[in-house]
């Protein structure tokens, strides 16, 4: 998968005078941001979600019933993890997971699960698992497809299709662990939550601080994606040779897998780019170069920077 951000610089010459003006094209790859939403985890770096009755499960009730226990008694039915079941729970896309679960107090006969999105708990579940009941023990379980942090929300009933009394709601956080691109790591350290689902805020291509530096080039630049930055690098005449314009930007040594180009133009024209010879660009893991002839009259370059896998 590669996806596609451009930023422009446009460079003037007048009479010796050089002048930086900056702006910026987009370049939205629609498939690469389809399947960047389905990479990246819903919740990361948080403290575990823990459930109201996750510390305490042999302290449940055992005397009051199913059936209108809160109305008598204030007390509930609780959802209890078995067979060593963990909260928050531990899983890694593509192997197979299970996560095994009982109540307090008579078997249920159906259970709902939601997860916790944009707008409060839906019912859902992450994509590879399903939840399943075999003599009396109930289960999570299934093959992981995405990784994320999911915060699960589930609720055992008496009756079938959610209906008759129901247990207190059990929290259960499920971590599924995917190996994240650089790229992904260094949006999961700006955002959290419901933002990481949002393709405008941790896109590749989305902008959320406003600075006209796109995401996929915070990462390369080493900025700070929410906040407003101007283009980092140094323009001028090339101290070693005075025929030479010299055009040096610092890098993230983290995105040297990131394929760094600049392309040129006369006119800007959407048609007249072409990619600059790779003899007048240099990159390390510190920087890229440009070099170009000072006497060339005016010019415009952008810098193009395709996040690969
Ligand atoms: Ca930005
Ligand atoms: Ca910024």
């Amino acid at each position: 998968m590669v996806w596609v951000a451009e930023d422009v610089d446009v460079i003037r010459l007048k009479k010796m005078r050089l002048r930086i003006c900056y702006e910026r094209a987009t370049h939205v790859v629609a498939s690469g941001l389809a399947m960047m939403a389905q990479r990246l985890p819903f919740l990361k770096g948080i403290s575990p979600l823990l459930g109201i009755n996750a510390g305490i499960p042999m302290a449940a009730p055992l005397t009051v019933s199913f059936i209108g226990t809160q109305a008598l008694t204030g007390q509930s039915i609780w959802i209890i993890p078995t067979g060593g079941a963990t909260n928050p729970a531990l899983g890694k896309v593509g192997e197979p997971f299970q996560w095994a679960f009982i109540t307090s107090e008579e078997n249920p006969d159906s259970v709902k699960v939601e997860v916790e999105g944009p707008d409060g708990y839906v019912e859902a579940i992450p994509d590879g698992l399903q939840v399943i009941e075999r003599f009396s023990v109930w289960f999570i379980e299934g093959v992981p497809e995405n990784a994320g942090l999911y915060n699960l929300r589930l609720t055992g009933y008496r009756g079938r299709n959610f209906t008759s009394t129901a247990t207190t709601p059990y929290l259960l956080t499920v971590n599924i662990d995917g190996d994240l691109s650089p790229f992904e790591q260094y949006i999961a350290n700006y955002w959290e939550g419901v933002d990481l689902n949002d393709q405008s805020v941790v896109g590749p291509n989305a902008d959320p601080d406003g600075d006209g530096i796109e995401n996929s080039l915070e990462f390369l630049l080493d900025l700070d994606p929410t906040r407003k930055e101007t283009m980092p690098g140094s323009f001028g005449l090339d101290p070693a040779n005075r025929d030479l314009l010299k055009y040096e930007i610092p890098l993230n040594a983290l995105a040297l897998d990131a394929t760094v180009t600049f392309e040129q133009s006369r006119t800007g024209h959407v048609t007249d780019w072409s990619e600059v010879a790779q003899e007048n660009v240099t990159r390390t893991e510190q920087s890229v170069v440009l070099s170009v002839p000072a006497d060339q009259g005016k010019a415009l370059y952008r810098l193009k920077v395709s996040l690969g896998e």
